[in-house]
């Protein structure tokens, strides 16, 4: 081929770009053209380059410059097109997707966990009952958890298999007595091995421990048992315990706290029963159950409380009487809100959660 054919076609070739770069208007454009002249496997350019070995050997120096002024031409077009088109190649063509007329994206605003707002309620709730909010730790020692709540060193319920005891629990508990003499000095070790409290009842003993009496407190909060997760049960789960120590508290009082907390809470028309019930804290005791779904469902256990707990606080029995309760805080969630399964509540799916906006 001689040298007229070939520069013909590399003009030809630029021509046709230059038309086409100057009406491109995308990123995507571009980046077709891109493909169709500089493309490494199939461009124009790349094809009319194949041609460069069939021209005669003494022209082929001339077609060889022609082609790179060209290739550079061509370049230039497309540097030219690309900053009109204000992107740069691939790495801009999003950039240029954007089309600022339309409306933006709403950011997702999280919504209050129905458990803290469950807490809430309840604190409001029992505020207009006269109830202050006291607090303690999660982790607890055995005296708060245990012995000082009357639950001796052989019930099922300080079995190791059913709590979660500290690895630094190693050592044995000491004796209550011991435990008793020592508390004043609250060191931090005297109250035996520790543990994540299982009841939030651990709560009563340290207010009764150091606030004056009478008293009426609440204290809503994470409590732990190694229970089976099921529709109900869950390891970790919130109570909220009530104590209320005055001289003259009677039975009578802690069923009606209870029954107007039930009605303010769940509604009028919840029913709710108790039931004659043990805990080595309370003395009577009782359980309290709502009717959900054609079934009672346990929210709560209560009962006055045991002298034996008035003496480990040093709170004398005969003056002083009290009661006390303690309600599984995710049950009343679940029965106000309508959720089924506990797990729900702790699986942290924002789909669900989201359907709890205040
Ligand atoms: C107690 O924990 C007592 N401390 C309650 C109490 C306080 C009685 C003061 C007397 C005086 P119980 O183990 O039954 O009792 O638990 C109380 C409530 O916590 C249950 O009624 C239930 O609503 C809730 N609960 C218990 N275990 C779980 C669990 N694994 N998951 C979710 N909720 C639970």
């Amino acid at each position: 081929m001689s040298l007229d054919p070939f520069v013909r076609s590399l003009d030809a070739m630029l021509e046709e770009a230059r038309a086409l770069l100057s009406s491109a208007t995308s990123a995507e454009d571009l980046e077709a053209l891109r493909v169709r002249f500089t493309g490494a496997k199939s461009g124009a350019l790349k094809t009319i380059q194949k041609g460069l070995a069939e021209v005669s050997p003494e022209d082929r120096p001339a077609a060889g410059k022609r082609f790179n002024e060209v290739r550079e031409s061509l370049q230039a077009l497309m540097d030219e097109a690309s900053q009109r088109i204000g992107g740069g190649g691939r790495s801009k063509a999003t950039r240029s997707r954007i089309d600022p007329t339309l409306p933006g994206q709403r950011p997702r605003i999280g919504v209050v966990h129905p458990i803290t707002q469950t807490i809430e309620h309840l604190k409001e709730i029992m505020g207009r009952l006269g109830f202050t909010v006291a607090e303690g730790p999660e982790i607890e020692d055995e005296w708060h958890n245990f012995v000082a709540l009357n639950i001796p060193e052989d019930h099922p319920a300080r079995d190791p298999l059913d709590n979660f005891y500290l690895a630094t629990a190693k050592s044995a508990s000491p004796s209550r007595d011991a435990m008793e003499t020592n508390l004043g000095s609250n060191d931090g070790t005297i109250g035996g091995p520790r543990l994540l409290r299982s009841q939030t009842s651990t709560v009563q003993i340290r207010v009764m421990e150091n606030e004056p009496l009478p008293m009426r407190i609440i204290s809503l909060g994470r409590v732990y048992r190694p229970d089976a997760p099921d529709a109900t049960h869950f390891p970790m789960f919130h109570q909220m315990e009530g104590l209320w120590v005055d001289e003259h508290v009677t039975m009578a009082q802690l069923k009606s706290v209870l029954k107007l907390f039930a009605t303010s809470y769940l509604g009028g028309d919840v029913k709710v029963r108790f039931r004659p019930s043990f805990f080595p804290f309370t003395e009577p005791s009782v359980e309290v159950d709502y009717w959900w779904n054609d079934q009672w469902i346990e929210f709560g256990g209560a009962g006055m409380v045991d002298p034996n707990v008035f003496r480990a606080v040093n709170i004398d029995s005969e003056r002083w009487s009290g009661f006390a309760f303690g309600l599984g805080v995710e049950r009343l969630c679940m029965r106000r809100f309508g959720i089924t399964d506990i797990r729900d509540l702790y699986r942290s799916d924002v789909r669900f959660l989201r359907q709890f906006a205040t």
